[in-house]
């Protein structure tokens, strides 16, 4: 059984009821997907995009835009003022949405990178870190959270009528529990020399050690792919959905042409904290990690 909790939204600044605020709330907080199959994102305006992408398949898996820096990862032949403003829109819609829908969390929300992904998912040669085919909790290895929530926004926008397919997989306590004992410990004086070579942009705690330990040791290990649980479910164009990655196992199988929108949240902002995964690695591990 996949964990889908659907919601008829149909704009990004449509009201929600007090009962749809609860809904989603504990949905996103207990570990599902929350699907919004009514909710487009339109990209009528940039679909020359669409079309001029498809050349680049192959490369970078992502091109990606945030506030301060623009525009990063797009060939110098693509119209970067036109994506900046797509990936601008598609920020704000998302901002204007969880307001509405999670207004407990609006205030703390902090907002992390836009992404475009115009490359085709299946056939794509990448390492095997990068490799988003296989199950994974997501974790950024020069980025580290400190514990904050990674939530996610996702639009599929193919044109063509093709599916974004993801899969599902085992809630974080069976992957913490199934990891973390042959996990090594963290260690104070490699983190604090992979912040002083800048490969971290702050320091990697114990919780960020552990949350990229757990990627890489899901994606390493491909008995673990073959026999974990999981489940598949393709997400039409015209859909958007949000989940919590750093919780829910997944992995994109097949699609091209979506978007996707990251939002940082401290765990203190949840309704229920001892749902994080900070608190299920601190439970486990028997020690504080930030
Ligand atoms: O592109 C997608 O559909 C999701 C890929 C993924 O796992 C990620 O961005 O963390
Ligand atoms: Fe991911």
């Amino acid at each position: 059984m996949v964990n889908l909790t659907e919601l008829a939204l149909a704009h990004w600044d449509d009201s929600c009821s007090a009962a749809q605020q609860s809904a989603a709330l504990q949905a996103l907080e207990d570990g599902h997907v929350l699907l919004l199959p009514r909710l487009n994102f339109d990209v009528q305006q940039e679909t020359s995009l669409l079309g001029e992408m498809n050349a680049m398949a192959g490369k970078a898996k992502s091109i990606s835009w945030d506030a301060t820096r623009g525009v990063r990862g797009h060939g110098a032949s693509h119209d970067a003022t036109l994506l900046a403003a797509m990936m601008e829109r598609y920020a704000t819609q998302t901002r204007t949405l969880l307001s509405n829908l999670l207004p407990t969390y609006a205030s703390q929300l902090q907002q992390g990178k836009t992404s475009f992904r115009p490359v085709e998912i299946a056939g794509r040669s990448l390492s095997w870190r990068k490799d988003d085919t296989r199950l994974h909790v997501d974790s950024f290895p020069s980025s580290p959270t400190h514990g904050r929530r990674i939530l996610r926004v996702f639009s599929n926008i193919n044109q063509h009528g093709a599916p974004r397919v993801w899969k599902l997989g085992a809630p974080f306590t069976q992957v913490a529990q199934h990891f973390l004992p042959t996990t090594p410990k963290p260690s104070a004086a490699a983190a604090a020399l992979l912040r002083w070579m800048k490969v971290t942009k702050t320091l990697r705690t114990p919780y960020d050690h552990y949350m990229l330990q757990l990627h890489d040791r899901m994606k390493a290990d491909l008995a673990y792919q073959a026999h974990a649980e999981q489940y598949t479910h393709e997400f039409a164009p015209g859909q958007t959905w949000m989940v919590y990655t750093d919780l829910v196992s997944h992995a994109a199988l097949r699609g091209q042409h979506a978007m996707e929108q990251t939002w940082l949240l401290p765990v203190a902002a949840m309704a229920n904290p001892a749902k994080s995964p900070l608190a299920i690695l601190e439970n486990q591990l028997g020690r504080r990690l930030v």
